[in-house]
């Protein structure tokens, strides 16, 4: 397989204006037949050159006609992957292209594909070619008719694109419906949906006074869980005319949900398509992670009709101006309809458990990518959350106001249009009037910088200098980097903890925060009239995607800031960092120390768990004026892979024994004061189940509390939680309990699972939590047991749910790195299996073996063997190829 470059673009040589789809579906053979008005795009006295669509090789070419003609055999060449019209003629014509596809055997998800015995499709980033011969490319943007014809008893519901303009009975027992979408829009957000589905409807007022009928659409035993879905749909539409002033730009809105899907959801002009996972809910099914999740992606989805859909991407690789910017979007929307600062906490904590072992990784690339074989593979936590970190400096620059006038002339320059990412900066920059070109750097470098601050204090001058110094590391390909535009927020805390005044010289009075902008190698910024000598609080917000190093940082300045900063995400980043201080000092020592020492006695000998942190974590836990929900991401110690990430060639079993260990000792120290706080947020029995910040700061609080406690392993707390199991009255407690007694070898345990089991047995997407909890259990041995549930009913292997749950749950485990590699084989022989099935799964799964440089050279050796192995297969799909290949390099 050969790789793409995005410096290789060229507009395409021939466009589309209309595109006439005619679906015949049947159960052997679907027919499609697509007339298309082409015109040149070449130069206008050229001679025209052939036209090339995109295909695939499971797509049968049936018939061919250029302005009502048949093309003769001499006229076009089929490859596997291409239809080329030789001879075109000059100017504008029509093609008729049809095609015969078999949805019913397509396993790959990707064109048109059958999900519970419906048809639906995902035709991003290039699955409209399995549909038919196109110009699969999302800078050919045309106006689509759609006809589709069915059996009538089996597909009831013939969805697509705009509006329905016709529908009727046909000849036997088939009808048909036409759709026409009056929007020019690429093939990727073209979808069809056909069959027995039921819906739920209302409606949604814009703020001119037009009303959108809303429609969800599933299979019939699922219709009584939409109902949040639905309210989230409507305040998102609320929000997108408050925030941005945008409205919503047709009379219907669908959402249908699939349970076979590759991704979470995909946002086609007016007729979203959602994993079942993302839009079905009701309090004994989904936890308040999966509300949350639900919230965002409807939010997320619903946002690309302007972000993604009226403008969208020129190519590829400008993937991030629309998943960056509407990842911004909906943490926003999220920010807003929940707490800003829990939110902020938890994105940022993703950002730095996955994104920055990415950009430390093989696979590391900018949020613009410089080239890719398989588009598929870049779908990553790079273009997505550090994307949506870029769009966010833009908003950290300009303010609220000055982000709001750079979209709105984004919208007045592009709606309609195939952009790219520097169309966004221009607009940015000259709505505003500013030099942002310091952002574009952040397109084009892969690697997370690091900003090293140094601070000085001028007792005489009562001045206060910050001085910073950034480096962004090599990473593939990209040996050499330069200095990118790093908004630093920063605030001085006086001796109490509160904010002093700022002054930065020739600036005046500047309140309790201010954004340095670091665009040199080396910047420095005086602070004048300060009193006294202040604790910087730095990096407010997380205001730039960079690991930041403050030299002279004392533990007692963080546990200043534990305790007062007004900033709550640095707040809590103090927190993180005097955890991770012990951590890896506890880590040092147990490495350091022979294997026959308990690690117990290592982290004994090494000064344990000082009582000054563990004062600091109670004073939180028992603060009256904090928020529940953002104590309980204070109790949270740093991740595996945030701890992993700053240890060089790890030992993962030895990090995940010591965080075990510093949990215990917590547990040991604090038992009555959590279990005060398990008490205290209880919610009172007969209190009915609701999505609400103040329900989830509860129970997240005393779950978070009820987890640390289990790590004792006394019988008796395995027991509250087996009793707390078999009574939580949600999905979030009794979810909660499972995940903690699942670690336990204790019979409760079993017990736990069976009783989960029975209770659940006919509801797929509960059982994925069942298939996960059991995959990322960290009892020994557990890889014997996840490889039996690959047998098991709950288990399907052609469902991309079932395969993250189990696969991925058992990647993100500590028993994938069993020291005898057999959790490796294990992912490697179903990396193999799963590409035979579906190559996006398949790839996903192989990712878990990028990181393998982050290990001691024995896992490293053992992973890079799996590697190789994948490597040999024979027929290995360009997904894969490209993941393993690259790992190699
Ligand atoms: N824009 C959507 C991307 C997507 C996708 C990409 C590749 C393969 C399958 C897919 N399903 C959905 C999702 C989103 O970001 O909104
Ligand atoms: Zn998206």
């Amino acid at each position: 397989p050969q790789p793409i470059f995005r410096a290789d673009y060229k507009p395409p040589a021939y466009l589309i204006d209309t595109v006439h789809l005619t679906f015949s579906l049947n159960e052997d053979v679907t027919h499609v037949t697509s007339r298309l008005a082409l015109k040149p795009n070449y130069a206008e006295n050229g001679a025209a050159p052939p036209l090339l669509l995109n295909g695939r090789d499971d797509v049968k070419l049936v018939g061919l006609k250029v302005a009502g003609q048949a093309v003769p055999e001499s006229g076009y060449e089929v490859t596997p992957k291409s239809l080329t019209l030789l001879s075109p003629p000059a100017g504008p014509f029509e093609l008729e292209v049809v095609t015969a596809i078999k949805p019913q055997d397509n396993s790959l998800l990707e064109g048109l594909y059958k999900s519970g015995g419906n048809y639906c499709t995902q035709c991003e980033a290039e699955g409209f070619r399995g549909i038919t011969y196109f110009l699969d490319r999302p800078d050919v943007m045309a106006r689509y008719t759609t006809r589709i014809e069915a059996d009538a008893g089996k597909y009831p519901v013939l969805l697509s694109n705009g509006n329905l303009k016709e529908e009727g009975q046909l000849e036997g027992s088939r009808h048909y419906a036409v759709w026409e979408d009056p929007f020019p829009k690429p093939c990727y957000l073209f979808a069809l949906v056909a069959g027995a589905l039921v819906k739920k409807e209302d409606t949604y007022t814009t703020g001119s006074g037009k009303t959108v009928t809303l429609r969800i659409y599933t299979q019939p035993a699922n219709i009584s869980q939409v109902d949040f879905a639905m309210v989230s749909l409507k305040k998102s539409m609320k929000w997108d005319e408050d925030v941005y002033g945008l409205e919503y730009d047709l009379d219907l809105f669908n959402i249908v949900a699939v349970d076979d899907f590759n991704m979470g959801a995909m946002e086609n002009k007016s007729l979203n398509i959602f994993n079942s996972r993302l839009v079905l809910a009701d309090p004994d099914s989904s936890t308040d992670g999966d509300y949350a999740r639900i919230e965002g992606v409807v939010g997320h989805e619903y946002f690309h009709n302007w972000t993604g859909n009226r403008v969208t991407c020129r190519d590829w690789f400008q993937l991030t101006l629309k998943e960056g910017l509407t990842v911004f979007r909906d943490q926003g929307f999220s920010a807003d309809m929940n707490s800003a600062p829990v939110k902020r906490i938890e994105d940022v904590a993703l950002l730095r458990a996955s994104q920055f072992s990415e950009d430390a990784g093989p696979m590391a690339h900018p949020i613009r990518p410089d080239s890719y074989i398989k588009m598929d593979n870049f779908y990553t936590v790079t273009v997505y959350e550090k994307g949506s970190e870029i769009i966010r400096l833009y908003h950290t620059l300009l303010g609220p106001q000055g982000f709001r006038k750079g979209m709105d002339l984004y919208f007045q320059r592009h709606d309609g249009q195939a952009v790219t990412c520097d169309d966004f900066l221009a607009a940015m920059a000259d709505a505003n009037g500013e030099d942002l070109s310091g952002v574009g750097r952040w397109y084009s470098q892969a690697g997370t910088p690091t900003l090293t601050v140094s601070t000085a204090y001028d007792a005489a001058k009562k001045s206060f200098t910050i001085s910073t110094h950034q480096v962004t590391p090599p990473t593939n390909g990209q040996p050499d980097k330069l200095p990118v535009l790093i908004p630093l927020k920063v605030g001085l805390l006086g001796p109490d903890g509160q904010d002093l005044p700022l002054h930065l010289e020739g600036k005046g009075d500047l309140g309790a925060s201010t954004v340095l902008r670091c665009d040199a190698e080396h910047n420095s910024f005086t602070f004048t009239d300060v009193a006294v000598e202040p604790v910087p609080s730095l990096l407010r917000g997380f205001s730039a995607p960079v690991k930041l190093v403050v030299q002279g940082q004392t533990d007692d300045h963080l546990r200043l800031m534990f305790a007062h900063d007004s900033d709550p995400f640095n707040r809590w980043e103090a927190g993180q960092r005097l955890y991770m201080k012990l951590l890896l000092q506890l880590y040092g020592a147990a490495a350091g120390a022979a294997s026959s020492v308990p690690l117990a006695d290592c982290c004994a000998a090494a000064g344990g768990v000082p009582g000054e942190l563990v004062a600091a974590f109670r004073a939180v836990l028992e603060d009256g004026k904090l928020d529940g929900s953002f104590k309980a991401m204070a109790m949270r110690l740093p991740s595996m892979a945030e701890i992993v990430d700053r240890i060089d060639e790890a030992d993962p079993v030895l990090v995940w024994q010591v965080r075990h260990y510093v949990y215990q000792q917590l547990a040991q120290q604090l038992r009555p004061q959590l279990e005060a706080a398990i008490k205290a947020n209880d919610v009172p029995p007969g209190t009915p189940y609701e999505f609400n910040a103040q329900q989830c700061a509860r129970r997240v609080l005393r779950n978070m509390s009820e987890s640390i406690l289990g790590s004792l392993e006394s019988p008796e707390i395995q027991e509250q939680l087996l009793r707390r199991f078999r009574e939580a009255t949600n999905m979030t407690d009794r979810m909660a309990a499972l995940t903690v007694l699942c670690d336990t070898d204790t019979p409760g345990r079993e017990q736990a699972l069976q009783e989960f089991y029975a209770a659940n047995k006919d509801k797929p997407l509960v059982l994925l939590k069942w298939l996960a909890v059991q995959a990322s259990c960290a009892l020994p041995g557990n890889i014997a047991k996840v490889r039996a549930l690959m047998g098991h009913p709950a288990f399907t292997i052609t469902t991309p749910n079932c395969c993250y749950s189990l696969f991925l749950g058992f990647a993100r485990s500590v028993n994938f790195h069993a020291a005898d590699g057999s959790g490796y084989e294990f992912i490697g022989d179903s990396v193999i299996k799963m590409d035979k099935i579906n190559h996006q799964v398949a790839s996903r799964i192989a990712g878990a073996f990028t990181t393998f440089k982050q290990y001691d050279k024995e896992r490293q050796a053992m992973m890079v063997a799996q590697l190789r192995r994948i490597a040999a297969v024979e027929g290995l799909s360009e997904n894969v190829f490209e993941i393993v290949t690259k790992s190699l390099q």
